[in-house]
């Protein structure tokens, strides 16, 4: 009886002695010590308020320079894997390691200040603590096996982390600093806090961590989703160990953290199959402020870090000044990475010793933080004396070591430093256009007619959704040259060709494996079962592969991955969908910062291309335009392509091209939406068996016409239409299938036919303040030598009408006008 109730009562207190541990682990990091300066007081909380020595060990734990937040996490695996992290005693670090890189870390800073004085550096101090976290976690991740560490990151202490974590020479950051030779980059480049480095990391094992610091534009946090789409492709790369071995580090400032949008939109993408990269490590390096504003107005709740919690992830909140802290959740968050294949974030906080940069002066804004700061030791000097260590001599030596290297830069040539791509660039250039680049893109008839019969198939007993039976038998009949071939067979056409001569294809988008037009069923769906099958990826069994992802509803993010995977796939077709063109505009970012001038800013190529549904069919101001003219306004020293192909033959060609050329270029393609499955616009097996992309369809008749129409897109259809209708004998249609490189020799030739005609016509749908209007009529004047009529919609503030019949009214006028003004 004894026994039973001395059990009963030691389960009652082990029992009251979790909730005073559940406690703690749910709200302890409310309470724990964060901030170096003590501005973010630890908030009151009742539930915490536990007497003895029971709440005391869980205050230790839960309430010191660590605050972990894991308790949301609905996976108890994943909470307790944390707790017992968490609630083992704390490993002993090399302090002595910790110690020189803190050192290195400032007096890199300060070398730079006193050498350079009134250049913007972004200094790293207080929070350089960055330094020992990235220590931990690289030398983790090459004791976990990694070879690869793939990291992004803004301006705040890049150049100290190019140097220390990435092994760039000090005395090539330093020469930057010298400035370049102005002749050797005129109109190129990038300022030196933007630009991406590559180097060895060297663990604390002894182990070498390859690393690339991936170049960025000044727009925060629109480098990460190229980060993850670049770890992603490197991944590939390397098959099934891929994951293992490439990891992906975000570093985000905490206002930008908090700010951008397109951190929740690439955070969305951790757990998405097609998206995945096997967890990455993000660090918020948080010195609550963000220019000159404080935490207060840039962020609606306590944490920067607080977005995080969207995903089943823990965030590892720890005081930059604690270092020995610092590095012991570096090694969990590496681990977690790990063990879960997922996400995890550091938040790191610290304080700016100075203004924004180093020409700003914080004492007008923040007065009383800044006296704080002020009289406040840095982080190594607090360390040493903690750890009883003599720092002089170190410092000394690395002063001695920067000052060398701050000598050698002087003698260092004042060229720009432009990325050397990797190996895989081997085969493929950048740089202006040459004709010699074009090669045959033709597939023989018996070809097309064995990918047709593999589109078609499907395993036995697979049910088979009568409308897609349909499509199919269409498709087996186009390939046996039974019926002209439309729009989505031609893509199905050539990806199958492509995937079958070794080139991998990568397509993604919103309702991309279906078809938002209902045009592609690149997945079959058994009706039964709703299991898939993708006949491109069952083509051959030496084929290449064929990845068709639908992606989630996110534009920045989804792009600026495409643009990333295909910095490191080049010999891959990588294309991105827009839904519509017109959400192209969400990813703005990604197509004015890396897109169009990656190439220029940093020497780096890319072969994507964008798919953007375009043309104007009275679906409204939404539903119309890809904006021809933003593109066209962003083309200059033929950095990207920008083509409508006017018929399916055009379109396989068009994509042939651009994965077999050696010419990596951004293809920006507008498709077709109703035009998918017109007669008009489909072709002849004929034009698949032969010919290449042609930039410029010239009118099939004899150059007697004394009108002619230039165009591009689905008008021309219309044209063509509307002159048969009115047997129309003296207009001539030419298609502008490219408009961008410009195809001058083409088009001159085409022009040059015409020695009756009285008129030169650009007739387009868009408005005249859009479409290629601004940018086609002084090209074709100039080739013409004389004037060019244009006929356009009236200039209007938005695309189209939302008025259906004002859209036909709309259309017809246009037709009347092209044919008689
Ligand atoms: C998208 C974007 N908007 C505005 C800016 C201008 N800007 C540069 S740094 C900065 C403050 C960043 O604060 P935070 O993210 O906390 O990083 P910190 O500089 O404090 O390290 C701002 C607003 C920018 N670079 N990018």
């Amino acid at each position: 009886m004894i026994r039973e109730q001395a059990v009963a009562e030691s389960a009652a207190t082990a029992e009251a002695q979790d909730r005073v541990w559940d406690a703690f682990r749910r709200w302890g990091y409310l309470q724990a010590n964060l901030d170096p300066l003590g501005d973010l007081e630890p908030v009151a909380m009742p539930e915490l308020d536990i007497p003895g020595s029971e709440a005391e060990a869980a205050r230790r734990v839960y309430c010191g320079t660590i605050g972990a937040e894991f308790m949301h996490i609905p996976d108890r695996e994943r909470r307790l894997w944390v707790q017992e992290r968490m609630e083992a005693e704390a490993p002993v670090p090399d302090r002595t390691r910790i110690l020189g890189l803190l050192i290195r870390a400032e007096i890199f800073e300060h070398v730079l200040q006193t050498r350079y004085l009134g250049t913007k550096r972004y200094s790293l101090e207080g929070e350089s603590a960055l330094l020992p976290l990235l220590d931990s976690i690289l030398s983790a991740t090459a004791e976990q096996g990694a070879t690869k560490g793939m990291l992004a990151m803004s301006h705040r202490g890049r150049l100290n982390v190019m140097v220390h974590i990435v092994g760039r020479a000090a005395a090539e950051v330093f020469a930057r600093f010298e400035d370049v030779d102005p002749r050797s980059t005129m109109g190129s480049g990038d300022v030196k806090y933007h630009m991406g480095a590559t180097g060895d990391f060297h663990a604390a094992n002894g182990r070498d961590v390859s690393m690339h610091l991936v170049s960025n534009p000044s727009h925060l946090e629109a480098v990460d989703p190229v980060l993850m789409g670049r770890t992603r492709a490197k991944q590939m790369r390397r098959s099934e160990t891929g994951r293992r071995e490439v990891v992906a580090i975000a570093m985000h400032g905490d206002a930008a953290f908090a700010g951008q949008g397109i951190c929740a939109e690439t955070l969305n993408l951790c757990a998405v199959p097609g998206f995945t990269v096997g967890g990455s490590v993000h660090i918020i390096v948080n010195n609550l402020i963000g220019f000159t504003t404080v935490p207060r107005d840039s962020v609606s709740s306590r944490f920067s870090s607080d977005l995080a919690k969207r995903l089943d992830a823990p965030i590892f909140h720890v005081n930059a000044e604690d270092p020995d802290a610092v590095v012991r959740v570096g090694r969990i968050a590496l681990d977690y990475r790990y063990a879960f294949g997922a996400p995890v974030f550091v938040d790191l906080i610290g304080y700016r010793r100075h203004g924004h940069s180093e020409v700003d002066d914080p004492t007008i804004t923040q007065p009383l933080r800044y006296r704080k700061i002020e009289a406040h030791p840095p982080i190594w000097q607090i360390y040493a004396e903690k750890i009883g260590a003599n720092p002089e001599p170190i410092v000394q030596r690395v002063r001695e070591e920067l000052d060398a290297a701050q000598k050698e830069a002087q003698e260092i040539e004042k060229r720009p430093v432009m990325r050397r791509l990797p190996r895989y660039w081997g085969g493929f250039i950048g740089g202006r256009y040459d004709a010699s680049y074009e090669v045959d893109t033709a597939a023989p008839e018996e070809t097309i007619a064995a990918i047709g019969e593999s589109l078609v198939t499907y395993p036995e007993g697979f049910h088979i959704h009568a409308k897609v039976k349909k499509l199919l038998e269409q498709r087996l009949e186009m390939a046996r040259g039974k019926r002209p071939i439309d729009f989505g067979m031609a893509e199905a056409l050539a990806f199958g060709s492509l995937v079958l001569q070794g080139v991998p294809v990568r397509l993604t988008g919103q309702d991309s494996r279906r078809g938002t037009f209902n045009q592609r069923h690149a997945a079959l769906i058994d009706t039964e079962t709703e299991e898939e099958f993708v006949p491109l990826e069952h083509m051959a069994p030496d084929q290449a592969w064929c990845e068709i992802y639908n992606s989630p509803l996110s534009e920045a993010a989804v792009l600026g991955f495409e643009y990333g995977f295909s910095r490191d796939f080049p010999e891959a077709l990588v294309l991105w969908e827009a839904q519509f063109g017109d959400f192209a505009n969400g990813a703005q970012i990604i197509i004015d910062q890396f897109i169009s001038a990656s190439e220029d800013k940093w020497n780096l190529l890319s072969g994507l291309v964008l798919l953007l549904p375009h043309g104007y069919e009275g679906q409204g101001p939404e539903h119309s335009s890809a904006r021809i003219e933003r593109f066209l306004q962003l083309a200059a020293r033929d950095n990207i392509q920008i083509c409508q192909p006017s018929t399916a033959a055009q379109y396989f060609h068009l994509l042939r091209r651009q994965a077999m050329r050696m010419w990596r270029k951004p293809l920006i393609v507008f498709t077709p939406k109703s035009m998918l499955r017109h007669p008009a616009a489909s072709s002849a097996i004929g034009d698949f068996t032969s010919g290449r992309f042609r930039t410029v369809i010239p009118d099939r008749g004899d150059g007697s016409a004394t009108r002619v129409l230039l165009c591009t897109g689905k008008i021309g259809h219309e044209l063509e239409a509307e002159r048969k209708r009115r047997q129309d004998s003296s207009t001539a249609i030419v298609f502008i299938d490219q408009m961008y490189p410009f195809p001058e020799a083409e088009l001159t030739g085409e022009i040059n036919r015409y020695a009756n005609a009285r008129e030169f016509v650009w007739v387009q749908e868009e408005p005249g303040n859009m479409g290629a209007r601004e940018f086609i009529i002084p090209q074709l004047e100039r080739l013409a030598g004389r004037s060019i009529l244009s006929v356009n919609r009236s200039e209007s503030a938005s695309p189209s009408t939302g008025s259906s019949k004002a859209h036909e009214m709309e259309q017809k006028t246009l037709l009347t006008l092209a044919f008689g003004i």
